[in-house]
């Protein structure tokens, strides 16, 4: 069959640090592709709508399926499908991916016809089930797959992330993924799910709360594979457990790979496994995001992040000594006075590390969606992006937007001190001369993009596809909030005990 794979465009302010290859979409791709299906994708993060159009015309797809991990890309998605549909009716249309798995029934409803199903839950296990049933002519019953007719049987969970290896070579403009001064930059994951249950993230829910490995020997040769010089490792908690850890670094020695790396942890995962982070600083590992989320207690208590602010710290100092560079994630709480906002200005410059500021947004499947949607202010898909306001702020919303743009600034202009620009002109220099432009564009846009009066202006425009309400769900009842119900059974695939434990890893 001719399936078409299409990721949405890239949300305008991550755009400013990053945009990275669509590696679950690649994934299904090559899911699809192994079972002897033709398979093309575009990627609307680089590519524009024309290309899109052109070779709708030109491959003719018998099936197309847009990936949604993104709340904020569904209206342009459902717009592109029901385009789609009007072009080439008989073309069956789906979408698929992290967000759209929980709100699967209210999209197909919205989108009066111009999507044919939602599939819930990992894609690699249900796309080829899924586009036998389209050959055969009835897609209802297929697992994890929701219709208008309701849904079928729950998803299927992938037993070994093994395989299949992302369909890399689909990504027709891979020159174009970057994060920060790694440029270009490919994605690799060495892990799945993630054992903690923080409040805000919904990483918990949709794998229902389990964690699956890569074999080292699997990870290490997906590596080697990889052209770029630089790899972002997706992994919502990197090297959990150390020994995983160490084995894929023994790999990676023992087939001389050298990469540079970005990755994403906790603090307390780092504080416990050093030894495991020092030895990736040997293989080149360079930066990670440190979800701090609050600087005090108070803050992390409301997320549940089950970390101290002295652990915080800590982590913080482990990772200068190690000579990791490290970006900060705080969460923005509406409730925030101008006073909170300058208390979190003075702790961004008293520290080296980047400071990134994310405004606290509920999100389904989320616990505090289920506690926080009845405040919303706004149900506007768009604003969804964790840099908008969707809860009543405490400041006046302009004022709220005009201290966050200031603080976001003054971090922003801290990283563009004499001593960075000298360190980013190096870099700049050594991108350019390889044709490298993402990381040069990144560094002067940044006031074209953050903008109070903009991001006001954005919760102005008129809606079409608003986010639903929450169904009543008793969040004490984890099941209820999960995606995937059921454990994965074979081997390579086994949470073990972590899964469950939350905390003790
Ligand atoms: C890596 C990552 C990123 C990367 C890469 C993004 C990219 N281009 O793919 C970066 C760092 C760029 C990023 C940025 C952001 N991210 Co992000 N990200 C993740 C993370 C940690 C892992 C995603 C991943 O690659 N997983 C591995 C692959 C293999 O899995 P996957 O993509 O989920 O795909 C599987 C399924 O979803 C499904 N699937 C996916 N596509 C399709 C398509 C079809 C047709 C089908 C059938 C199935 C299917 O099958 C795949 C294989 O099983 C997730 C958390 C998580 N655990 O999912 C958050 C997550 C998706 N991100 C999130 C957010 C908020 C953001 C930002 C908005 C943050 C910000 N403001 O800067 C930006 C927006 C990016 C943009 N598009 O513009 C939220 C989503 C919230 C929401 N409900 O909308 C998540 C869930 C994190 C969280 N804790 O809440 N992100
Ligand atoms: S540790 Fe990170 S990925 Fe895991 S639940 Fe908390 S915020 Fe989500």
């Amino acid at each position: 069959m001719r399936l078409l794979l299409v990721h949405p465009s890239a949300l305008m302010y991550s755009e400013i640090f990053l945009r990275l290859e669509p590696l679950g979409l690649e994934r299904v791709a090559a899911a699809a592709r192994d079972a002897g299906h033709d398979v093309r994708a575009v990627d609307l993060q680089v590519h524009d709508q024309r290309d899109l159009r052109r070779l709708v015309t030109s491959f003719e797809p018998e099936a197309v399926g847009f990936s949604l991990n993104y709340l904020a890309n569904i209206p342009e998605a459902i717009d592109l499908a029901r385009a789609i549909k009007r072009v080439n009716p008989g073309c069956f249309v789906f979408f698929g991916g992290h967000s759209v798995s929980f709100v699967a029934e209210e999209v197909l409803e919205q989108a009066e016809g111009g999507v044919d199903a939602v599939v819930r839950g990992e894609g690699e296990p249900a796309i080829v089930p899924l586009l036998e049933a389209v050959r055969h002519g009835g897609v209802d019953g297929a697992p994890g797959v929701v219709t208008p007719a309701g849904r079928g049987p729950a998803p299927s969970m992938l037993h070994s992330i093994d395989s299949p290896r992302p369909a890399r070579d689909l990504m027709r403009r891979r020159n174009r993924y970057f994060i920060g001064e790694l440029d270009p930059c490919a994605s690799i994951e060495f892990t799945r799910g993630c054992p903690w249950d923080c409040s805000f993230c919904s990483a918990w829910t949709f794998y229902g709360r389990s964690y699956r490995k890569a074999s080292p020997e699997a990870a290490a040769t997906e590596l080697a594979s990889i052209g770029e010089p630089n790899v972002f490792i997706v992994d919502d908690v990197a090297f959990i457990r150390p020994e995983h850890g160490h084995a894929i670094a023994a790999e990676v020695e023992r087939r001389r790979v050298r990469k540079r790396y970005y990755l994403e942890t906790r603090s307390d995962v780092l504080l416990r496994n050093t030894d495991v982070f020092e030895r990736w600083t040997r293989l080149g590992l360079k930066y990670m995001f440190l979800g701090m989320e609050a600087i005090d207690a108070e803050g992390l208590d409301l997320y549940r992040k089950r970390v101290s602010p002295d652990e915080n710290f800590r982590a913080l100092e482990t990772a200068r000594k190690l000579g990791i560079a490290v970006a900060i994630n705080l969460i923005v709480d509406p409730a925030w006075d101008a006073e909170q906002f300058r208390v979190v200005r003075e702790f961004a410059l008293s520290v080296p590390e980047i400071v990134h500021l994310t405004v606290m947004t509920p999100y389904p499947g989320t616990e505090i969606w289920h506690t926080e949607s009845r405040r919303l202010t706004t149900r506007d898909y768009r604003l969804f992006d964790i840099q908008h306001a969707v809860v009543p702020t405490k400041l006046p919303l302009d004022e709220f937007y005009r201290e966050l743009v200031r603080t976001q600034a003054v971090i922003n202009r801290k990283h563009l001190g004499w001593r960075t620009a000298l360190g980013a002109a190096e870099v700049l220099g050594r991108n350019l001369l390889h044709g490298q432009t993402n990381f040069a564009r990144m560094l002067w846009r940044f006031n074209r993009v953050y903008n109070p009066k903009r991001q006001l202006a954005d919760h102005r425009r008129p809606v079409r596809y608003e986010l639903p309400l929450p169904r009543r769900v008793d969040v004490g009842d984890r099941q209820q909030l999960y995606v995937h119900t059921k454990r994965a059974t074979r081997s390579g695939s086994s949470p073990g005990s972590a899964a469950d434990s939350g905390t003790d890893l």
